[in-house]
Order: structure tokens, then C-alpha cells, then sequence
């Protein structure tokens, strides 16, 4: 950017190409216009979202916006028995919790996210109450390691599904090694033969966009865990999932992270990358913002040659793009394909709205060729040793084929 300092522009790619979407003229927004962001116009004030009508949410609670609504600043742990003093170390957890996103959205957004577990701002299982949309920040210096535990603190059981439709025929978020997981993909694995469920969806794990990392703390999509205390489940962590060697061992629902900083100045962001509902993490909010700061930034503000708006804010003002549709209401009362039998009955009169998407309507899925099956002469069939005949569907390399969600709101990856 031309003058940078002042603002820095951050931008997270979400794939939401969202469906072209008729408007009734009885619904069009003020002035006759169209919806903003193709929210329904609707809801209790009758009309769609309006713009600029709620303030920026800051950093740090003395800078919330009119909803109350900012991005909490990481407060590093300090003097944790086992972890070296040579960086910064954070505790960060992932939970469900509750937000008011729009001063035209009657209830608060239901999203999963990031939250700060320094002790210092009390119990754990207070965590879901402190979460804040795109936080907890933390603030780095270049050279100076930053080291996290992280905990999963999601629901467990069906109440850990998440609450935005998940398309299971995705490779990571259907089937694992277990049941009767096909030889081709490498067969089941002794210790979960008797398992035959999918993977579950309140896996979770912290990805550092960006970052110069090694790769056992990169957070990879076979990185992640399950939330302490899920049973439901024999794949509890990702099968590349590693402790960093020099903290202290973790336990069921955390894993240890360590991130170098050697690089130079920039901003970044940490986020989901559980395999097969990445996007869909990201899209709930699990993503949060990653400051690294260098001397040679910090000379041009002292400097006077990059201006200082002070405060938090030395270092810029931290401004993040991002592309959501909201559903006023009930997404399941509002949305006559909603999943009702997988995702629960609908919540009218519940305390929260809920965040939903629209995407594209192409699937990704290819089946593997396979050679058709053949009769021999004693009518016994053969699998795979036939030519491929174009009137012979081939076998579906799945043990079996479960419904798939409807194509028309299930994103693509
Ligand atoms: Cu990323």
C-alpha cells in the first residue's frame, strides 16, 4: 500500500461464492436498493442489514465498539513451570460461544473461536463468556520464539457437530481407518476396527498463516485434537500431531505449538486447519490475528518517518475483510433445505441466530477408475478384473454411500 502505517490491510480468502439470489421487490433494502451482503431483508426490524452503522471493533477492551465488541490483545503467560523463558507463551483455547454481530441482526451469532486462557482472567469454564470475534491478537517480536498450549474447549458429543452443514464425502471429514475402510486407501487399522463412525466435527488445531514455522507445530490437517473429554470418538488427535519437545507433555484436548518469529515485520493471522472442515472452522470464526513486529519498523516510528497512532495501535490499525451472510432468524426456519434431522429440530425462539452460507453448487468428489466387475461362467463375480464397459457404473471405492447433503449449500472445500 502506498502509505502503509496508518492501516494495514488484511484480507482472508473465504470461499463463499455465494448463489445468485433473487430479490423480491417487497424485500429490497432501503431506498429500494438491493440486500448488503445477500442477508434476507426480514427479521424483527423488517428491513436487510444497513452499512456504517456500527463502529470498528478496536483492539483491547478500551477500544469496543457500540456493540461491544473488540479484539483482545494475548497476555502471555509468565513463569510456567517447564516452558523455557527464552519467548512469550500463551495459553489459547477454542470454544462455542455467542456474539452480537450487526445492531440489525436480532440475536447474537452463534461461532466457534479463539479465547485467551491466561489464568489471570479466570476459570476455564468461564472461557466461552471472554471469547471475542477475530481474537485473542497476539502481538510477536521478530526473533523472539512464541510458544502456545492450546485447548480444545469445543462441545463434545452431538453437541460438538458443528452448526453450518458438513459435507462428509470430503476425504478427512467422513470415514477414518477404522470399520471396514477400504484396502485402497489402506485398509483399517487394528486398533480401530470396530469403530465405524466418522470423524468428528469439533476437531480443532491452530494454523499460524505465514508463519515460518517448523512442521510440528505448522498445525497441518492431520494436526488437530479433539476437545477433552469427547468419548465418541478413537481418533482423538491428528495422525502428524507433535508436542514441542521442550514444554511440557500435554494431555487429552491440547497440543503445543511453537512459532520462530524470524521473519520480518508483518501482520498475520492463526487459524483452523482440521482436515475436511477447515473452511467451515474459518468460516465459524476460528481465526484470529498474529502481529510480528521487527526493530527496523520500530525505528521509522520512532523515527517519525511511519506515524504512531499510539497505544495498541503503534504498530497500525489492524483491519480485516471478510465475507459472511447472516441469517437474521433461524437458518433452520428460514432456510426450507436445512438440515433438520442432522442438525437438530429448529430453534424457534432460541437464544441465538445462526451463521450460515450460501456457496457453489459444483461438487469436487471424482471417483477413482475402477475396472468393472465381470460374471465368469459360474456366475461368481470377479471384482476388477473386467474391462471398463461405459454402461457399467463403477464401484464406489466407500464401504457405503450415506446421503449427501444437498448441493445447493454445500461449499465446496
Ligand atoms: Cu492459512
Amino acid at each position: 500500500m502506498k502509505k502503509r502505517a496508518l492501516w494495514t490491510l488484511w484480507q482472508f480468502l473465504l470461499i463463499t461464492a455465494v448463489l445468485a439470489w433473487r430479490i423480491p421487490a417487497a424485500q429490497a433494502g432501503p431506498g429500494g436498493g438491493t440486500y448488503f451482503v445477500n442477508s434476507p431483508a426480514g427479521g424483527a426490524s423488517g428491513t436487510a442489514l444497513r452499512k456504517f452503522v456500527d463502529s470498528l471493533p478496536g483492539l483491547g477492551a478500551a477500544n469496543a465498539n457500540n456493540l461491544g465488541q473488540y479484539l483482545p490483545i494475548a497476555t502471555p503467560v509468565t513463569g510456567k513451570p517447564g516452558v523455557p523463558a527464552d519467548g512469550d507463551y500463551y495459553e489459547i483455547g477454542v470454544v462455542e460461544y455467542a456474539e452480537k454481530m450487526h445492531s440489525d441482526l436480532p440475536k447474537k451469532t452463534r461461532l466457534r473461536g479463539y479465547v485467551d486462557l491466561n489464568p489471570a482472567f479466570g476459570a476455564i469454564s468461564s472461557a466461552h463468556g471472554r471469547a471475542h470475534y477475530l481474537g485473542p491478537v497476539i502481538v510477536a517480536r521478530r526473533d523472539r520464539p512464541v510458544r502456545v498450549k492450546f485447548s480444545n474447549l469445543l462441545p463434545t458429543g452431538s453437541a460438538g457437530n458443528l452448526f453450518i452443514p458438513v459435507d462428509t464425502s470430503l476425504m478427512g471429514a467422513g470415514k477414518g481407518p477404522g470399520g471396514n475402510f477400504p484396502r485402497q486407501f489402506g485398509g483399517r487399522i487394528p486398533a480401530f476396527s470396530n469403530f465405524t463412525g466418522n470423524y468428528t466435527e469439533n476437531r480443532a488445531t491452530l494454523h499460524l498463516h505465514g508463519g515460518n514455522t517448523p512442521w510440528i507445530s505448522d498445525g497441518t490437517p492431520h494436526q488437530w485434537t479433539v476437545p477433552v473429554g469427547e468419548t465418541s470418538t478413537p481418533y482423538q488427535k491428528g495422525v502428524s500431531t507433535r508436542n514441542v519437545p521442550d514444554m511440557p507433555a500435554t494431555g487429552p484436548g491440547e497440543m503445543t505449538f511453537f512459532y520462530t518469529n524470524q521473519q520480518s515485520n508483518r501482520l498475520m493471522f492463526y487459524h483452523d486447519h482440521s482436515l475436511g472442515i477447515t473452511r467451515l472452522n474459518v468460516y465459524a470464526g476460528e481465526a484470529a490475528g498474529y502481529l510480528l513486529w521487527d526493530s527496523v519498523e520500530d525505528n521509522l516510528i520512532t523515527t517519525g518517518i511511519l506515524p504512531n497512532v499510539g497505544d495498541v495501535y503503534r504498530y497500525g490499525i489492524p483491519l480485516v475483510i471478510q465475507d459472511k451472510t447472516f441469517v437474521p432468524q433461524n437458518i433452520d426456519v428460514q432456510d426450507a433445505l436445512w438440515t433438520k434431522n442432522s442438525k437438530g429440530a429448529p430453534t424457534t425462539g432460541g437464544a441465538t441466530a445462526t451463521c450460515g452460507s450460501r456457496t457453489s453448487t459444483r461438487r469436487t468428489r471424482t471417483r477413482p477408475a475402477r475396472t468393472a466387475p465381470t460374471r465368469s461362467a459360474g456366475g461368481i463375480t470377479a471384482p476388477g478384473s473386467g474391462r471398463r464397459s461405459p454402461s457399467t457404473r463403477p464401484t464406489p471405492p466407500f464401504p457405503s454411500r450415506a446421503p449427501r447433503p444437498r448441493p445447493s449449500w454445500t461449499p465446496r472445500w
